[in-house]
């Protein structure tokens, strides 16, 4: 059987791609488990630097997979399989150290859209689509959506988004924010995976740091924003990278980042 998800490891870019194109890569037990998995090796293995997540075939994905035979069935605690599946991944996207760019390949529904926003970087493809499908079959948004959203795009489009559950082309998604760039199909994998490597090569624990004030950035005040950057500051001035790039400034020399 072919596996879930596939992990490939490319000099320091993690390459994660979700495979059941046959379904449009929707998400079972095992691809979720296959996911958190892929998710957690990136982070252990200290080589791996950036990583990019695409979907397999002709979509990102179709969001939770509505073809298991206890779909749809009210026997289902969603709210556990929530906790359990897809809040840990969700977290776990956000909290890893690295930077993760979110190659969005076609279209990307549900959870589908949760996890392709989860990431730093969103590109997508010309061809992409993003829907909230959520509430065509009774569900809110979820795995992330409602905070995604609002802090993405802005309250009116966020609620327009989730309430309608309309389709937006990828050009749409640019223009509201919800994509920082869109390429032509065949160049979205190779462009995703350059810009891993790339990123791959600068100061990535300055990335982990950054990642850690923006994900408390809207939820502060101010003053408090303020001190945490203070904090994470502190640790990035104690970096190699850190001394590495003055240097190299000063020398007029190219730097050379370890990440450490
Ligand atoms: C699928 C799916 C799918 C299984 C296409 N599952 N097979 C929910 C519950 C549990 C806990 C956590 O949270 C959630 C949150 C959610 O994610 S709810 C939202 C679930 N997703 C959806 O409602 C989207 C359902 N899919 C669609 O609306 C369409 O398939 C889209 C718009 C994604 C793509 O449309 P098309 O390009 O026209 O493709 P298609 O519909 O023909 O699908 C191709 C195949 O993929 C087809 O199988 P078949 O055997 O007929 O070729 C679909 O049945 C299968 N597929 N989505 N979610």
């Amino acid at each position: 059987m072919d596996e879930p998800v596939l992990y490939r490891v490319d000099g320091a870019v993690a390459t994660v791609t979700l495979n059941r194109p046959e379904v449009l890569n929707a998400l079972d037990e095992a691809l979720l488990t296959a996911l958190r998995a892929a998710v957690a090796r990136a982070g252990e293995d200290d080589t791996v630097r950036a990583v990019v997540i695409t979907g397999a075939g002709r979509a990102f994905s179709a969001g939770a997979d509505l073809g298991v035979a206890n779909a749809g069935s009210a026997e289902v605690d969603l709210g556990a399989k929530l906790r359990s599946r897809y809040h840990p991944l969700i977290l776990a996207m956000r909290d890893l150290p690295k930077p993760i760019v979110s190659a969005v390949n076609g279209v990307a529904a549900g959870a589908g859209m949760s996890i392709a926003l989860a990431g730093d970087v969103v590109l997508a493809a010309a061809s992409a689509q993003f829907l909230q499908a959520f509430t065509k079959i009774g569900l809110i948004p979820d795995a992330g959506s409602t905070y995604f959203l609002p802090r993405y795009v802005g309250e009116m489009r966020a609620r327009a988004l989730a309430i309608l559950a309309e389709k937006i082309l990828a050009s749409e998604a640019e223009r509201m924010g919800l994509v920082w760039k869109v390429l032509p199909d065949e160049a979205l994998l190779p462009y995703a995976q350059q810009l891993a490597t790339q990123l791959a090569a600068r100061p990535t624990r300055a990335y982990a740091l950054a990642k850690r004030a923006l994900n408390a950035s809207l939820g502060n005040d101010l003053a408090t924003q303020l001190e945490l950057e203070a904090e994470l500051q502190r640790a990035a001035g104690h970096t190699e990278d850190f001394r590495e790039g003055v240097a190299a400034f000063r020398a007029k020399r190219a730097p050379v980042f370890k990440g450490r």
